[in-house]
């Protein structure tokens, strides 16, 4: 099979926001899982396995390689990529229906992918109130949170969103992942779930002037996310400081929704709310994410979402292995966590 590289798929030469596509050569990707099937538990030695995933997706042809780099490091790149046709486990257990990892899972495969990819973009981190501080994070719909936008939903649609951490600082912005992995082991029964991805650049292009300079001003606050509320909070809102939703040069915006609630502090900040996740839903990119193929998220450029989908918790549910993935440890050291490396509060 011939290797598709850095197929754009859409209509938009320039603007760099559309979707990029990469398939693994049927080589390659019997290479690599050969190697991975090998691996142990990454969670024994995080840095150790990081490091032998980076040897093992160092094999990747180069154009294939440079456009994941380039992905991770540059301002104008696209904000959302599919890669397919990864290695995949030789067998898979049922899907967990708690949210945590499958004791009954015996190889590697799909986490040596997803360290692999994150550490194309950068490092992956933990975060104490996200998934108990895991590095691999399982999303799977949870009996109980059917109708929560949080990533154990699946009856509501997942309202579009930025993953966000709660900072004593007061932003929650700034301490969050750059980029998100979601590597698909398993799709939902009848195919229903679509992960989106709407642009920044494509959401300010959309937006009448007015709108944009309500959404560029400091008049929103954002809601901890549930993990923080619930552990800290017993559930109440627990605000950041006021600060706008889009930021940032006008060529490579970044944005920032909670999907645990924003609170308006205007009449018009409210308005301008309502229009932007109108103009998400028009603009976005939709992924119906198959095993076998990851979803890289820029999450400052661009904002993600989840369609409904109808779990049937039998151990067949949907199941996607994710990680938080920072392009630098540094500028969160204050936040690390004195036991583990990785792990932040
Ligand atoms: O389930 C999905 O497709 C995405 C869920 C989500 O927002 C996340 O994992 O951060
Ligand atoms: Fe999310």
């Amino acid at each position: 099979m011939t290797m598709t590289v850095a197929d754009i798929l859409g209509t938009r030469p320039g603007s760099g926001s559309a979707l990029a596509v990469w398939e693994l050569p049927d080589s390659v990707r019997e290479a690599v899982g050969r190697d991975l099937a090998l691996l142990d538990s990454p969670a024994a030695d995080l840095d150790w396995a990081t490091a032998r995933c980076h040897q093992v997706f160092a094999r990747l042809p180069t154009e294939l390689l440079r456009g994941l780099l380039d992905f991770g490091r540059h301002p104008d790149t696209p904000g959302v990529a599919l890669v397919g046709n990864l290695p995949q486990d030789p067998v898979l257990p049922p899907t967990p229906s708690d949210g945590r990892p499958s004791p009954a899972k015996e190889s590697f495969v799909s986490e040596g992918v997803l360290l692999g990819l994150s550490g194309l973009l950068g490092e992956p981190v933990g975060m104490l109130t996200e998934k108990d501080g895991r590095i691999v994070h399982d999303v799977v719909p949870v009996p109980g949170g059917e109708h929560t936008q949080t990533n154990q939903g699946s009856r509501a649609f997942l309202n579009f969103h930025s993953d966000i951490v709660h900072d004593p600082v007061g932003r929650y912005d700034l301490a969050g992942p750059d980029f998100l992995v979601l590597n698909c082991l398993r799709a939902d029964h009848a195919g229903e779930a679509v992960t989106y991805y709407a642009d920044a650049r494509d959401i300010t292009a959309s937006l009448g002037d007015d709108v944009l300079t309500t959404l560029r001003s400091p008049l929103f606050r954002l809601n901890a996310p549930g993990g923080y509320v619930r552990a800290h909070a017993d559930g109440r809102e627990v605000l950041s400081d006021p600060v706008p939703l889009i930021s940032g040069a006008e060529a490579f915006p970044e944005i920032t929704v909670a999907a645990n609630g924003v609170r308006p502090l205007t009449g018009a900040a409210d308005t301008a709310l309502l229009r932007l996740q109108e103009v998400c839903r028009s603009v976005a990119q939709p992924v119906p994410l198959r095993p076998g193929q990851a979803l890289l998220v820029n999450n400052r450029k661009g904002v993600h979402a989840r369609s409904v989908f109808t779990p049937r918790y039998d151990g067949m549910d949907r199941w996607l292995q994710r990680t938080y993935v920072r392009r630098s440890l540094w500028t969160i050291r204050h936040r690390a966590s004195p036991t583990a490396r990785r792990v932040h509060f």
